[in-house]
């Protein structure tokens, strides 16, 4: 299997990226805040405790995240290997990702960082509000919010898979096919390092 996490701030850009970067590499898709926006939509008490959260900016707790990636991995045996969006984003979960992975006697090939300004971040995050719908895009103060639950909670955990030497920062700004192309180089390395040693 080949498992890489896509990270970044709210807004950096990673559900758009998972989208074209599983179209090319055929790795199944596990974006957190789409699992839990189809939570709320079905209103499952799930959905309606994570909606308290998201909705002030703040992130869900761990164990409702860890849960529900733990059966997203038990639905999917047979994948060649994982995007993870969004996820881990606390210390917690990274933890509880490597033991599950471990289970299936697989890992994190490499994490990687996009790179955005909060100026853009913020920029990104109030025109998609605009036009999406998300109660959590359309309020300045919880666009503030999640950027500061970013710093505060999420960003060690680049530091965690540090100290494993998997962290690649790749350029966020950028059209998004100057970006993704930044991705596939890095993918694409990791693949060919893969293959030589079988
Ligand atoms: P997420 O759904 O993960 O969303 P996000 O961080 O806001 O956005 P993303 O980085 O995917 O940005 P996108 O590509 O869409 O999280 C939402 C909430 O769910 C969290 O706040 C939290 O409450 C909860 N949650 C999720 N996972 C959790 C976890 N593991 N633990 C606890 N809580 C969790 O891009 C944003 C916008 O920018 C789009 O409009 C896009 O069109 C635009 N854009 C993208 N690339 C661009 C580019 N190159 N140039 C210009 N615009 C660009």
């Amino acid at each position: 299997m080949f498992n890489l996490i896509l990270f970044g701030p709210p807004g950096s850009g990673k559900g758009t990226q998972s989208e074209k970067l599983i179209d090319r590499y055929g790795l199944k898709h596990i974006s957190t805040g789409d699992l839990l926006r189809s939570e709320i939509a079905r209103q499952t008490p799930l959905g309606q405790e994570a909606k308290n959260f998201m909705d002030k900016g703040q992130l869900v707790p761990d164990e409702v995240v860890i849960g529900m990636i733990s059966s997203a991995l038990d639905e999917n045996p047979g994948a060649k290997g994982f995007l993870f969006d969004g996820f881990p984003r606390t210390a917690t979960q990274a933890e509880a990702l490597d033991k599950l992975l471990e289970l299936k006697h697989s890992t994190i090939a490499v994490m990687l960082a996009l790179d955005v300004s909060e100026e853009e971040l913020i920029k990104r995050l109030e025109k998609r509000g605009e036009t999406s719908g998300r109660s959590d895009d359309n309020n300045h103060q919880v666009i503030k919010a999640r950027i500061v639950e970013y710093h505060n909670k999420t960003a060690p955990v680049a530091d965690y898979y540090s100290n494993f030497d998997k962290v690649v920062l790749v350029k966020g700004e950028g059209t998004i096919n100057e970006i993704f192309d930044g991705l596939c180089a890095e993918i694409d390395k990791r693949l060919a390092e893969k293959e030589l040693q079988g």
